[in-house]
């Protein structure tokens, strides 16, 4: 099977990047994933597009070396199933609040006997290879994530999961429910939680990700050891990149 390049880039310690797509179009993933990150990761659960438009998202990343991640909408083992049919070679779950959250997150994602995932061939062996069945529940990353107050206080249970390669942590949504703004990125508050969120996965062995709304964050994120860090979302980006060449010619 086709190696999953952020596992080996997480083992090595070496921090991997991600783009996002969260506008829905397969030529803009393209252009995403042509543009040096390690994967790109196919939004759906705030993108306003279902499954039938990220599957030829997921088949224009993996025309590069990208690897092909997907937000799912739900902790929706349909849903789940279908997006790793389609070739992503790895899930980040939003709302995980619970352990029993993680377990069924995980069982998703995974053949039987660990998981309840159904077999159905599909593109997951077109881009992975014909020894897809085989390796898949070694090879494809289970990210839960981490961003309300529940999550959070229970964030070392979920953590200690089985087979749950690690966390995702949603900073806006969780500065939210600490009576935040969503972009209080800077806010001293949130990043103790994020250092803390850090130290658990670390002491358990499991990866972190996080969502950077700024490059300061993204900057300080890589600084404290992050193993996955997204640099803001297609909208972000070309909003912030039109915003400085029209004020600079202004
Ligand atoms: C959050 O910050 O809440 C996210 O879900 C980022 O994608
Ligand atoms: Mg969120």
């Amino acid at each position: 099977m086709r190696e999953n390049r952020l596992r080996t880039l997480f083992a090595q310690q070496q921090l991997a990047l991600s783009g996002w797509v969260s506008m829905g179009n397969a030529l803009l993933a393209e252009v995403i994933a042509h543009s040096g990150y390690d994967a790109v990761t196919v939004d759906l659960q705030h993108g306003p597009f279902s499954i039938d438009a990220a599957l030829p998202m997921l088949q224009a990343i993996s025309s590069t070396p990208a690897v092909p991640l997907v937000r799912c909408s739900e902790n929706s083992l349909g849903e789940i199933n279908k997006l790793l049919d389609a070739g992503a070679y790895g899930v980040i779950c939003p709302l995980i609040n619970t352990a029993a959250d993680a377990e069924r997150f995980v069982r998703a994602c995974h053949y039987s006997p660990r998981g309840g995932r159904s077999y159905g061939p599909a593109r997951g062996f077109l881009y992975g290879g014909a020894d897809y069945f085989t390796h898949a529940n070694a090879t494809l990353l289970t990210l839960a994530m981490i961003e309300t107050r529940e999550g959070y206080a229970n964030a070392e249970a979920i953590l200690q999961t089985p087979d749950l390669d690690g966390i995702f942590i949603g900073p806006s949504d969780l500065a939210i429910e600490l009576g935040l703004a969503p972009d209080a990125y800077d806010d001293v508050r949130l990043n103790e939680a994020i250092d803390h969120l850090l130290a658990l996965a670390r002491k358990l062995g499991k990866y972190v990700g996080i969502f950077a709304g700024t490059m300061e964050m993204a900057q300080r994120m890589k600084g404290i050891g992050m193993d996955l860090v997204v640099p803001g979302t297609d909208i972000q980006q070309i909003k912030a990149e039109g915003a400085r060449r029209v004020s600079a010619l202004r």
